[in-house]
């Protein structure tokens, strides 16, 4: 103590006190930073909020400018991504597609791994709890009973409070980790962006092209007593409903991630993952997760074989799988990350059926409720197109009546599925439509990416990728990637891969836009007023076939464009056979179909259809194509351009030679070759140079110079000159090159007997004579085969 006495003495003194008073002086520095450091922070989260606002205000009023339309092109950087190879779900199901054709695939089910099953299932399973959790959060807003887990679904798109708590909790228990809690500020920033975008819709613009007048009261005119159901809502309502929705549908994206995105680029948002349904998914229940159902017993085997005819695939089996089965999304891994616009067009879903099985009818419209934003969706069209079956008709009716978005058209007449379209079409409100088959599941996120490439350019025709439901086990089942819809002769739909040079070449990822020379048919999104520029459907198209070809080579000669989008994913049963009737002959209608497709946008190459067994329908008296005035108009006032430039610019790898052979004729016992010289026929020795001495052999069997054709005289066996006519069967020869025992012979199909074209032994004439396949006289050769 008195030590210390002594150092507080003098200048002991002095330097306690000094530093004393530097700790006291240190203290109230750091409260004193500690108080700028809040202030600055308090001051940047309330530039950022303000930045975000002014943002979101900018949408709005951009939204505002843009009410003329939609079609402004920003490319999609999103989809410049890295092969991405190890999608866990790519590896489930999948099974090869390439080179099946549509209607004929007969899938096999023994192919799924189960414990991949298992691990998407459970993946599955998190998104779906997800969801409940949501509704959880929910609870307090809306109070709905849910009736079975798995069956019915009352609400289109409205989340409500589940009251089962034993899954209520383990969804709670699964979901610890999967959905973080958004924050509070940021959440309604982005809330109020939707909600402003929600009050501006895209105005409707009414078409202009007088031919659409035409195509719409045709189909009208057929359609007597069209029932119409709408369910009109007064602006207040919509407004509410709006307002319900848009804030739920927030809570499922990942605000934290989704602000970042605005902040680096303005105007969009990472694509949806939604999958609402209103009640907890029964994980055990048959055919849950897409999975195979597989029947032990036999007693259920017949009746799955009592039942098939009703849709022509398992409607036994579909029929207890639950409405809101959920399935793989089965999506490239980086579609997920994709970009999407806050301004998206809408979209009217136009559904056309006739005899429907009525799960399956059911089940695609719940996907598309359950799967899809519903501020994008404006209404889903069912057009009954006359069916026979009494539960389409007020079952269906009162089915629908509790969901305000389902418009139902009953037609009075069949008008098959074309005419069906456009009667749907017609009455259509949405910025896109999008038609779809009624036996179809949507996958996750399947709207958005669609809505996009229309909004990106309006004359975007996209696709989404096809996948399979076996009509079997009504199993998921995924399919290749890189395919595109192509035609072969004689317009035969089908699936091609894209070629490993192409890919490379146009360094392409699995989840990238494919070209595609010609869709299915069944699935696609079209700016609604684009569809009635390019004439809509030809309307003179009857039930089912060809229109895929129409509208696909309509769209690419006319300006448009079709592309097949990976991130856009939905399920459709494939059946072996139509389950419908054809009011009249199957064949005679699709053929007939064809031909009008054929004429009005093949050009020259319209031989190479009619030339792949299709020669009888040149015979106008063996059918009636119908009228074609107003389709061959219509091409010429779109100024569409030609058939060629469409092989050498969308097809290329497509396979048509405009004839099977051409060149000189060379006739092997005279060793000289055909020459046409002033109106008859004799032998030179051969010369390219000579024009004379070139001749086709067309897709009509017609051995042709100009439009000059050798054909054998009505009665006897002398050969004469005809000008060409396509539909003379008079002029038609049968020549192949090969080793059969007639091969290099040209033998007329027309006078009874086989008569061969031989080369008179002076050279100066050719004469028809019986068939001898010894004879060199009788075997010919033209310098290109091409067929
Ligand atoms: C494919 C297309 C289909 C259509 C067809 C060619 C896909 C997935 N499917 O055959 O959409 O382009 O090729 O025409 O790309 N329907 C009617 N009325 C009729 C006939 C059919 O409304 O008179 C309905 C039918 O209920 C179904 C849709 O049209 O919803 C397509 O018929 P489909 O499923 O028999 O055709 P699909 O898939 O074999
Ligand atoms: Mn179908």
């Amino acid at each position: 103590m008195i030590k210390l006495k002594r150092y507080l003495r003098g200048s002991g003194r002095v330097l306690a006190c000094v530093f004393i008073a530097s700790i006291i002086w240190l203290i109230f520095d750091m409260a004193a930073l500690r108080m700028s450091i809040n202030d600055v922070n308090g001051q940047l989260l309330k530039e950022r909020i303000i930045r975000e606002r002014e943002i979101i205000n900018q949408q709005a009023k951009m939204s505002q400018v843009k009410q003329g339309g939609f079609g402004h092109p920003v490319p999609n950087q999103a989809n410049n991504k890295p092969l991405h190879v190890d999608n866990l779900a790519e590896n489930v199901y999948r099974r090869k597609r390439t080179g099946k054709f549509i209607g004929y695939k007969q899938m096999d089910s023994n192919e799924i791994n189960p414990s991949q099953l298992q691990t998407e299932k459970s993946s599955k399973m998190r998104v779906d709890l997800d969801m409940n959790e949501q509704h959880q959060l929910d609870s307090s807003k809306t109070k709905t009973t849910t009736k079975t887990a798995d069956k019915v679904i009352p609400n289109e798109n409205k989340h409500s409070n589940v009251e089962d708590s034993k899954m209520v909790e383990h969804s709670n228990k699964k979901n610890v980790d999967v959905a973080p809690k958004p924050q509070v500020k940021i959440e309604q920033a982005n809330t109020t962006a939707l909600l402003k975008l929600k009050k501006e819709p895209h105005p409707v613009k009414t078409p202009t092209n007088p031919l659409i007048k035409d195509v719409k009261g045709k189909v009208n005119s057929t359609i007597t007593e069209t029932q119409v159901k709408t369910n009109v809502k007064d602006e207040e309502v919509k407004a509410k409903e709006a307002l319900q929705s848009v804030p739920k549908l927030q809570e499922k994206v990942d605000l934290k991630e989704n602000v970042t995105v605005v902040r680096k680029k303005p105007g969009v948002h990472k694509v949806l993952s939604l999958d609402v349904t209103q009640s907890p998914r029964n994980p055990n229940a048959v055919g849950q997760f897409g999975r195979a159902v597989i029947l032990s017993n036999k007693d259920e085997d017949a009746e799955v074989k009592r039942r098939w005819a009703e849709g022509h695939f398992n409607v036994y089996l579909s029929d207890q799988i639950p409405l809101d089965r959920a399935i793989p999304d089965t999506r490239p891994e980086t579609c997920k990350d994709n970009l999407i616009h806050n301004d998206l067009p809408s979209t009217s879903v136009i559904f056309c059926f006739v005899d429907e099985v009525w799960s399956t009818l059911l089940r695609s419209v719940h996907s598309v409720f359950n799967r899809s934003p519903p501020n994008l969706l404006k209404e889903i069209i069912l057009v009954d197109d006359c069916s026979t079956r009494d539960y389409l008709k007020e079952q269906l009716d009162n089915y629908m009546a509790q969901f305000p978005k389902v418009k139902i058209i009953h037609l009075k007449e069949r008008q098959g599925l074309i005419r069906a379209r456009m009667a749907g079409a017609a009455v259509a409100t949405g910025d896109v439509l999008t038609f779809l088959d009624s036996h179809v599941e949507c996958n996750v996120g399947w709207l958005e990416p669609l809505l996009e490439q229309v909004y990106l350019d309006r004359k975007k025709v996209p696709c989404p990728v096809i996948e399979v439901i076996s009509d079997k086990d009504m199993s998921y089942v995924l399919v290749d990637n890189f395919q595109r819809g192509i035609f072969r002769w004689p317009l035969v739909f089908g699936w091609s891969p894209l070629s490993e040079d192409y890919i490379k070449k146009h360094n392409m990822t699995i989840a990238d836009p494919i070209r595609c020379p010609v869709m299915a048919g069944g699935l696609f999104s079209i700016d609604r007023n684009y569809f009635y520029e390019l004439g809509a459907y030809d309307p003179g198209l009857d039930v089912w076939g060809g229109e895929n070809m129409e509208i696909s080579f309509k769209i690419w000669m006319c300006g448009g464009e079709i592309e097949i989008i990976p991130c856009s994913r939905v399920g459709h049963i494939f059946r072996g056979q139509n389950p419908y009737k054809f009011p009249k002959d199957r064949q005679k209608t699709v053929e007939r179909n064809l031909a009008r497709v054929a004429e009005v946008w093949l050009d020259e190459y319209k031989d190479l259809f009619y030339g792949h067994g299709y020669h009888h329908l040149l015979d106008k008296k063996h059918i009636d194509i119908g009228d074609l005035e107003d389709q061959i108009e219509l091409r010429k006032n779109l100024k569409c351009k030609s058939f060629k430039w469409y092989l050498d610019n969308v097809y290329p790898e497509a396979d048509a030679p405009i004839v099977k052979a051409e060149g000189l004729v060379f006739n092997q016992g005279l060793r000289k070759c055909l020459t046409l010289h002033k109106g008859s026929l004799l032998f030179e020795t051969c010369d390219l140079n000579q024009q004379s001495q070139h001749f086709n052999y067309t897709w009509l069997r017609n051995l042709q110079r100009e439009n000059v054709c050798i054909g054998p005289e009505s009665k006897g066996s002398s050969i004469a000159l005809y000008l060409c006519d396509r539909a003379n069967v008079q002029l038609r020869w049968n020549h192949r090159l090969g080793s059969s025992l007639m091969a290099d012979h040209i033998i007329t199909d027309y006078v009874w007997g086989r008569m061969c074209l031989e080369a008179a032994l002076k050279g100066d004439s050719v004469l028809l004579r019986s068939c001898d396949h010894n004879n060199v006289f009788q075997k010919w050769e033209f310098t290109h085969y091409f067929a």
